[in-house]
């Protein structure tokens, strides 16, 4: 299809996929125990087994359906679903479950993990949200047959749902991706952006809340395609700049690029089996082959990195993660495949459904450096640090330079804060996920 040029967009062509998973901390939680799923389920913060404190975090579809949402105390959902009191489970009633964060962000790194395979441009905004820019990588021919696998490979992947919206805007796929939520994708194309926003009420317009929907109520506004025909000198006058905003907004007119921010924390490939393996030199084969590309990724974005890791997951979805710090940065792709392929030698009799090999605690300070006194030698290091071997998380190399980083989980947050659990945290994991390109 021809792209046609939207006035107000960054460029003509842009393509816009916006991914958010759906009911995120309850399909965290339905992911861990299967027997939640289909259940009413409520993820409280602050909230204590068999305690009424605290407020809902989130809520599975099935709790939504009796008006349990986010944001309400938890109080209050129990008086809506009641809390079930055995395993065998009342009708009409719902199991309530304190948040765990540290495992939903690793849930969220490894989601996010895909994300950064299908692009070069992906900006992280939240836990469970993500911004792609798929201009390049797919284009509009395929954006549609493209943000379906995607959905595909995030379920059977990690075991989550996604809801993406595909459009020339990131207001326009953020709209989108919440239109057919749970389980939704809707692609919006060029010349449909004015048509898709029409009869939307007027608070799914990026940029208007509650408050400001009240008040364009008593302007007679109360869809999108109302505010796009009203005039913008009366929103201005009444919103300042910001009414001038959500007009546009309003008519698809969106100039923001999505723009990844700042360095990555940490780079990473990782690569499924199509069904368990336990040869191990099957495995080695394809962690030499990881650790290639992460190497080669690295010397790309000119990174050196001082600690090297490796993830296995064994099925169905039981994800371990070792590594092994270094005393000082290095840009050596022989050592990432020694240390990688010491790190596995752990899991050599283990049956393995995907392997990933990543480096972090990165270095973008470039050559101007002074002299890194032998750190970048890398055989030398690659000999001491094999002789280390940790075998666990809780284990020390030699030298007593141990900083044990994980893909996901508590570790990694201080490291490669790969969960994104705010908006500055971008971790740049360019994961393999499809089966195809490494095999
Ligand atoms: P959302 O994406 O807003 O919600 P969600 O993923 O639970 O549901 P949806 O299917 O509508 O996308 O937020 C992501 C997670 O952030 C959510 O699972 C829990 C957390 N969260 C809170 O802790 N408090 C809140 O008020 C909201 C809205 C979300
Ligand atoms: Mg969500």
């Amino acid at each position: 299809m021809d792209a046609t040029r939207l006035p107000g967009t960054a460029r003509p062509d842009q393509v816009v996929a916006h991914v958010d998973m759906d009911c995120f901390y309850a399909a965290c939680e339905q992911r861990r125990k299967p027997e939640l799923s289909g259940e009413p389920l409520v993820v409280g913060m602050g909230y204590e087994d068999g305690e009424t404190h605290g407020a809902v975090a989130t809520a599975s579809y099935e709790a939504r359906e009796y008006g349990v949402e986010s944001a309400m105390a938890i109080s209050e959902a129990l008086e809506r679903l009641p809390r079930r009191a055995d395993a065998d489970g009342d009708a009409d009633t719902g199991i309530y479950r304190p948040v765990d964060l540290d495992y939903y962000e690793s849930v969220a790194a490894e989601v996010k993990t895909i994300l950064h395979a299908e692009s070069d441009t992906v900006r992280e905004v939240s836990i469970d949200e993500a911004y792609l820019d798929i201009t390049d990588a797919v284009g509009w021919d395929g954006a549609a047959a493209w943000a379906s696998d995607l959905r595909a490979t995030i379920e059977s992947e990690v075991g989550v749902v996604a809801s993406v919206g595909v459009a020339p805007t990131m207001s326009a796929a953020k709209v989108a991706s919440d239109r057919e939520k749970p389980d939704g994708l809707v692609v919006v194309e060029p010349g449909d952006v004015r048509e898709f926003f029409a009869d939307l009420p007027v608070d799914e317009v990026h940029g208007v809340g509650p408050v400001t929907a009240r008040q364009l109520a008593d302007l007679g506004i109360e869809t999108a395609g109302g505010l796009a025909r009203a005039d913008p000198e009366v929103l201005e006058s009444r919103f300042g700049e910001r009414g001038r905003e959500i007009w546009r907004y309003a008519r698809g007119e969106d100039t923001r690029e999505v723009t990844p921010r700042g360095d990555p924390k940490s780079l990473s490939r990782e690569s499924a089996f199509t069904e368990a393996v336990e040869a191990i030199e099957e495995k080695e084969r394809k962690v030499t082959t990881l650790a290639a590309a992460v190497a080669d990724r690295a010397h790309r974005k000119e990174a050196r990195y001082q600690t090297i890791g490796i993830k296995v997951v064994e099925p169905p979805f039981d994800v371990h993660t070792r590594a092994r710090s270094l005393p000082g940065p290095v840009a050596d792709a022989d050592l990432v495949e020694s240390i990688a392929l010491d790190l596995l030698s752990e899991f050599a009799e283990r049956p393995v459904r995907k392997l990933g090999v990543r480096v972090s605690n990165l270095d973008f300070s470039g050559g101007e450096q002074a002299s890194l006194g032998g750190f970048g030698d890398g055989s030398e290091t690659a000999e001491t640090a094999a002789n280390g071997s940790p075998a666990d998380a809780s284990a020390s190399t030699p030298e007593g330079q141990a900083s044990l980083t994980a893909f996901d989980g508590t570790e990694s947050n201080g490291d490669t804060d790969s969960a994104a659990t705010s908006d500055d945290g971008v971790d740049d994991t360019d994961g393999q996920a499809s089966l195809g390109d490494f095999g």
